[in-house]
């Protein structure tokens, strides 16, 4: 997958592209990123991309020109069939289905706005989707990018191996991962759950989807009401939520 990021600070995605499963990709040339700098592309003697907006108001808004121009060197260095994306507070809010729908594209160019935004004649003429990653504001929408970016990373076929087949599968069900254990079996009085240790496969595999059930029972009830449980899942719920109220 390609990335063409237009930002003024580019130098903010150097955290994500020296560490970890994104580094591992772009090595393993799975995934590129380039960047235009609008200020490339300011006609200005100080090389400045904002001004005054008109019909007043607090605060400075984006040129058109620089990140226009800067969108077009970045769709003549790919070449290939490219979606423009802004990140802003605006855009449509995503979630893990809108992730796996946009990893569908070889190639995305990222706008990421700065000061109160950008001119709206570059959204309405230049941009093909604008996306938010929540309910909330940032100072710029290089996080967000970065975000989008390592969401889509993870999806490639090929980038995390074997666990996400597996995570895919607990998503794709729209549910939460159940509780997870690792050595020592006792930690002080601490205990790990009997069942993970008797070694019985089907048994295991109950606990593991009564335990998720729970979970997103307790913590996400939101997230039961997207979906339709079989009978099975039904009785495993019920289980969980009887003994859970004993407890309390
Ligand atoms: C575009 C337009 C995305 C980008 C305006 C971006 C939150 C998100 C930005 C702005 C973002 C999100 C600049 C408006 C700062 C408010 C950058 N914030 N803003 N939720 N900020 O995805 O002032």
């Amino acid at each position: 997958m390609w990335f063409g990021i237009i930002t003024i600070f580019p130098e903010m995605f150097s955290s994500i592209i020296k560490f970890g499963i994104i580094n591992k990709a772009i090595k393993k040339t799975i995934l590129q990123i380039n960047f235009w700098n609008p200020r490339d592309y300011s006609k200005k003697k100080n090389r400045s991309v904002d001004d005054y907006p008109y019909g007043g108001g607090v605060g400075m808004i984006m040129n058109i020109e620089p990140i226009y121009l800067a969108i077009q060197a970045a769709k003549c260095f790919i070449k290939n069939k490219t979606k423009i994306i802004y990140l802003s507070p605006q855009g449509k809010k995503m979630n893990q289905k809108d992730i796996l729908k946009l990893s569908l594209n070889r190639n995305l160019i990222l706008v990421c706005g700065r000061y109160k935004g950008i001119d709206e004649r570059l959204i309405k003429n230049c941009v093909d989707e604008e996306w938010s990653i929540g309910d909330y504001i940032l100072s710029g929408g290089e996080l967000p990018a970065m975000v989008l970016i390592d969401c889509l990373v993870r999806v490639i076929p090929g980038v995390l191996g074997k666990i996400q087949s597996a995570e895919e599968d607990s998503f794709s069900k729209n549910l939460l991962e159940h509780s997870q254990y690792t050595r020592p079996k006792k930690f002080l009085n601490y205990n790990v759950p009997d069942i993970l240790l008797s070694g019985n496969h089907a048994k295991i595999k109950k606990w593991k989807l009564k335990h998720s059930l729970g979970k997103t029972w307790k913590k996400r009830p939101d997230l039961l009401k997207n979906i339709t449980l079989t009978k099975e899942e039904k009785k495993l719920l019920l289980e969980y939520q009887n003994k859970y109220k004993k407890k309390i």
